[in-house]
């Protein structure tokens, strides 16, 4: 077996569940569980009544024919109660997340409605790429991403699952480069001028997080989006 096949055989058991691991209990090395809680949708930003929702998150490769190198999805939730989410992904990897409508009861892309983002410098300029540790760093902590709620900033001018966003680091929700340090230097990623610790400041390192993807090439936005919808094919 390749090591490619090996790779995509491991994510797609930590999707499953077949490692026996759903982020509850102990932990095993390499992986870190992101978790929070969700505010019931405003019903003008989920408009066509949504029954299940699920925290999803998946690492892109937008060089790549396959751009999509791993997927992992949380357990489904009724948005209209609100409640809690978990997702265990590997410490090594770059992960965007979202909420998704899944479509089936595999742990597989489903229907985009809204992509997690937050500042990612001091300057607050937006980004949505969770970065993996750095090479001969220790683990990533778990993180708390505390109370999070889907927003539509242009509510009077979007009108689609595009538009819907998670802002991290306002309210109650955190930003969660406050609390990852990638390179395990003691300064958070926010704080930190140089993530990955190779001695290329962030402002002008195209690989910031450091795991040989060109950082714009691991956005969502990177994906293709044939009707120019912004919602990527991937995830119609
Ligand atoms: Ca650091
Ligand atoms: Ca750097
Ligand atoms: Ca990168
Ligand atoms: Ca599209």
């Amino acid at each position: 077996m390749s090591a490619r096949a090996v790779f995509v055989l491991g994510l797609a058991c930590l999707g499953l569940g077949c490692s026996g691991f759903d982020g509850e209990g102990m932990r095993p090395d390499g992986i870190r569980v992101v978790s929070g809680r969700i505010i019931a949708p405003d019903p003008r930003v989920l408009s066509r009544g949504q029954v299940a929702l699920q925290l999803a998150a998946v690492s892109i490769d937008a060089r790549e024919d396959a751009p999509v190198r791993a997927f992992a999805a949380g357990t489904a939730f009724n948005p209209a109660e609100g409640g809690s989410f978990r997702i265990a992904l590997p410490s090594d990897h770059a992960f965007v997340l979202f909420f998704q409508v899944p479509k089936t009861s595999a742990p597989e892309p489903g229907t985009l409605v809204a992509r997690f983002r937050f500042p990612k410098n001091a300057g607050g300029d937006l980004g949505d790429v969770l970065g993996a540790k750095a090479q001969n760093a220790p683990d990533l902590a778990d993180l708390d991403l505390g109370t999070v709620e889907i927003s539509r900033p242009q509510l009077s001018g979007g009108n689609g699952p595009a538009d819907n966003i998670v802002l991290l680091g306002e309210k109650q929700s955190k930003n969660p480069l406050s609390v990852q340090d990638s390179d395990g230097d003691g300064v958070p990623d926010k704080d930190d001028p140089d993530d990955d610790d190779d001695l290329i400041p962030d402002d002008g390192d195209d690989d910031a997080n450091g795991d040989g993807v060109p950082d714009r090439l691991q956005s969502l936005d990177s994906l293709a989006d044939e009707d120019g919808d912004r919602v990527p094919d991937a995830l119609e």
